[in-house]
């Protein structure tokens, strides 16, 4: 068994006493009242899940593992002293709650180069039989279908095994599943928009470094741009859609496969992960509409306006939870401004920020009119010539498995059970407040 494994007993196991614990002796007390707006707005902080890997307070932006995105650019182990963080030491600071050493961060790096090597030929031929035009997302998510054929956790769960161990096989699958990621998106971006000219691997690579390289990347700054991008896209808590999905679909112990990719179809949603590129159709639409290249912020403002008023939301603001600029939107800017200084698109949305957060203010119920990690992040990566926006969810999607997986393995550890909240019908919820008509 590798160090990484051994690591996970010694913290998962008293963690899953602890849970039980918990549940036995402490389980009649009450934590927090509930109110009626709440369950009727999408559960909004409703505390109802257990989540290790990442916290979101709604004035600071994301932790992980108690670490902000400024504290983990200083404190990951990076390839060059002035480059951006590997995303496998997040990955293991997720899953251990410790910081990595180089050699944790190596070791995780091989196994993936090495676990993505050997991908069925089914799946490829599962992408093959789809249209070239249908939507990058649909590929994605049917080749982490066909590729659950290799699931551990189904083989092990029908051998029988003992509960206190399923989080082992699901490990392996995780551990499977996120090497293996890096070549599916790639492999789908080469067939939608480079003519099947394919990239093989470079086992010498880091993980996101692979990823640019098999896109047909080879400059430093797109694998740190790559890297930066897996990052901060890792983690949100427990309860955004693909996170909240992956854990209920896995907590009738479907296999990871089949967890993440119900996670993945959450992502594909507009008011989710499909924000990002849904803000470079926003921007083209506008920049053709206006008839500039380089529109004034008058002319933002009223085509921002025009657009609320055919009842649409401006996508890349807001969010359910955060009521400030999000810290993710601040780096990306950060990083443009060191690295691409004069991009076009980046002052573009620059004076979009200029203007679009009083706007969305003024309507008066926005609850927060502050640009989010969608922002930015498809302008970013078309500044660096990856203009084919309808992959951007992808991209986000191979950096998501990595926080939603770690959560997996976690829910498997402390032995969650089904999850089976109660629903009412619209009669109850208006007996209950003594609704008048
Ligand atoms: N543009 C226009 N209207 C907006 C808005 C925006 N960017 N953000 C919120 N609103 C509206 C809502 O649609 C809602 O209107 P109604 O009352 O008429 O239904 C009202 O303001 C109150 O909504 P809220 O409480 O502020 O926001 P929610 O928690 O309901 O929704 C969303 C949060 C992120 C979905 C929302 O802000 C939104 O639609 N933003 C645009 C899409 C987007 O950028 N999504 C990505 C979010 C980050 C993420 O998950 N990335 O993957």
């Amino acid at each position: 068994m590798d160090h990484i494994k051994q690591k996970i007993i010694e913290i998962g196991r008293p963690k899953s006493e602890t849970v039980k614990r918990l549940i036995k002796e402490y389980g009649d007390q009450p934590i927090q009242e509930v109110n009626l707006g709440q369950v009727l707005t999408g559960m909004k902080g409703v505390v109802s899940l257990l989540t290790c890997t990442s916290k979101l307070d709604p004035e600071e932006g994301i932790r992980f593992r108690g670490y902000t995105i400024p504290q983990l650019q200083e404190l990951l182990p990076k390839m060059q002293v002035d480059g951006e963080p590997l995303p496998e030491g997040l990955f293991y600071l997720m899953l251990t709650g410790e910081l990595p050493t180089k050699d944790d961060v190596n070791f995780i790096s091989n196994q993936w180069a090495q676990r993505a090597m050997n991908i069925p030929p089914h799946v490829f031929d599962v992408i093959n039989a789809l249209p070239k035009d249908a939507h990058p997302m649909i590929q994605f998510n049917t080749a982490i279908l066909a590729m659950s054929t290799e699931s551990q956790f189904r083989k092990a769960y029908l051998a029988g095994m003992d509960k206190k161990d399923y989080w082992d096989p699901t490990y392996e699958g995780v551990m499977d599943l996120i090497a293996r990621l890096p070549v599916i998106a790639s492999y789908i971006y080469r067939r939608v928009f480079h003519n099947e000219k394919y990239i093989e691997l470079d086992p010498a690579l880091d993980w996101a470094g692979n990823l640019a390289h098999m896109m047909g990347y080879e400059e430093v700054e797109v694998k740190r741009l790559m890297r930066l991008y897996m990052m901060i896209h890792a983690d949100h808590e427990g309860g955004n859609v693909s996170a909240h999905a992956t854990h209920l679909v896995g907590s009738a112990l479907s296999n990871p496969y089949y967890s993440f990719s119900a996670g993945m179809n959450g992502l594909a949603g507009p008011l989710h992960g499909m924000a990002n590129q849904n803000v470079m159709h926003w921007i083209h639409k506008m920049l053709r509409e206006i008839g500039e290249e380089n529109p004034s912020e008058d002319q933002i403002r009223e085509y921002a306006k025009e657009t609320l008023s055919k009842g649409q939301v401006i996508p890349g603001y807001g969010h359910a939870v955060l009521r400030k600029t999000d810290p993710r939107f601040t780096v990306q800017l950060e990083f443009a401004k060191k690295y691409l200084p004069d991009a076009p698109l980046i002052q573009l949305v620059e004076k979009i920020y200029n203007v679009v957060p009083e706007i969305l203010l003024a309507t008066g119920k926005v609850k927060n009119p502050w640009p989010n990690v969608d922002a930015i992040s498809g302008s970013l990566l078309s500044s660096y010539g990856i203009t084919e926006y309808p992959i951007y969810t992808v991209l986000f999607g191979v950096s998501r498995a990595l926080g939603v997986l770690t959560q997996l393995i976690w829910d498997r550890l402390y032995g969650l059970p089904i999850e089976r909240p109660k629903s009412q019908n619209l009669a109850w919820y208006m007996n209950k407040v003594n609704y008048q008509e």
